[in-house]
């Protein structure tokens, strides 16, 4: 296989854009991919104040550099779950995070949950779940919590993450299967400022597969936490990620056209029906001034306040 650009060996094929390239043209490839996500579905703009949620995994560490490379000034915002699971999880991805921080010269904030609310992700699911469920809903509702607080308060207008196809594939199949209106109405590339005071929210790698995330990791040469977090181990998400990959498999491009045929039925106003009932309720939680289209306190409060009202299915929500 040979480079479509140059005819040098190619590094990678990609087969639902008929598309191989060698390391040198990938590499200038995927910037580009990224740049005309950021124009296609206005972003953001150069003179925006950024912040840029690390993981210290490959594709926030890559986004970063990415964006750097284009010319972008982003900050990042590591949140210290304190998970250990056998393997220092976030200590060990902190340090992935931090040496790429320093290696580039970037500012990296770092919010620790322990010193913040005083108990790890681990210990406040077992004490406001008594144990009975995995600690994602839990640390779901935290990092969002997390980082809008921190965007806020820090003046930051755009939040970014992230996620790649392959999450955005996944989550929009998880809440398709169960017909979570409300979120599948908010998914997309952009979710738009509130009324709260809330910045963007953008997720620039929505169209490139994870594995030209991984490729890209590689041929830069950036040190990224490769071990998943403990408790992803048997998700439901990288469960619908395995079945779209072995229909990917079959027919190349599977992924990709089942998330821009969503965007623009979206579009076309396939859902404008089902409004954003949310965006109508929406108002600052009394007690942490976070937006929240609850009642009275946000789920964030409410997980304080009354433990057991916490539900599941949010780490789904966009
Ligand atoms: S970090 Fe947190 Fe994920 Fe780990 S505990 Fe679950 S939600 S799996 S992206
Ligand atoms: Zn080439
Ligand atoms: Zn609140």
């Amino acid at each position: 296989m040979h480079c479509v650009k140059c005819g040098e060996k190619a590094a990678i094929n990609m087969r639902q854009h008929k598309l191989a390239l060698c390391p040198h043209h990938f590499l200038d490839w995927i910037p580009e991919q990224v740049e005309r996500s950021i124009k296609r579905y206005h972003m953001f703009t150069k003179e925006e104040r950024l912040l840029l949620a690390v993981s210290g995994g490959k594709d926030s560490l890559s986004l970063w550099d990415i964006l750097l490379h284009l010319g972008y000034t982003v900050d990042g915002l590591y949140i210290e779950l304190g998970i250990d699971g056998g393997i220092d999880y976030s200590a060990r991805s902190l340090e992935y995070a931090r040496v790429f921080a320093q290696e580039h010269n970037l500012n990296l904030l770092v919010q620790d949950i322990r010193h913040e609310y005083g108990e790890t992700i681990p210990e406040l699911t077992a004490r406001t779940h008594r144990g009975r469920y995995k600690p994602c809903s839990v640390c779901g509702l935290t990092k969002r919590h997390v980082m809008n607080q921190i965007a806020v308060t820090n003046g930051y207008t755009v939040l970014l993450t992230g996620h790649n196809l392959d999450d955005e594939a996944a989550i929009l199949f998880g809440n398709t299967l169960s017909w979570v209106g409300s979120y599948i109405v908010r998914q997309g590339p952009v979710l738009e400022a509130d009324r709260t005071g809330l910045g963007r929210k953008v997720k620039p790698l929505c169209r490139l597969y994870e594995r030209e995330m991984a490729a890209y990791a590689l041929l830069r040469g950036i040190a990224y936490m490769e071990d998943e977090c403990p408790f992803a181990v048997g998700s439901t998400s990288i469960y619908y990620k395995e079945l779209l990959n072995k229909l990917e498999s079959d027919r190349s491009g599977a992924k990709l056209s089942f998330y821009l045929s969503f965007l623009q039925a979206k579009r076309n106003g396939l859902f404008s029906d089902k409004v954003d009932d949310r965006a109508e309720q929406i108002h600052p939680c009394p007690k942490c001034e976070q937006p929240t289209s609850a009642p009275g306190l946000c789920a964030f409060c409410r997980m304080f306040a009354n433990p057991d009202e916490q539900s599941q299915s949010l780490q789904l929500e966009p």
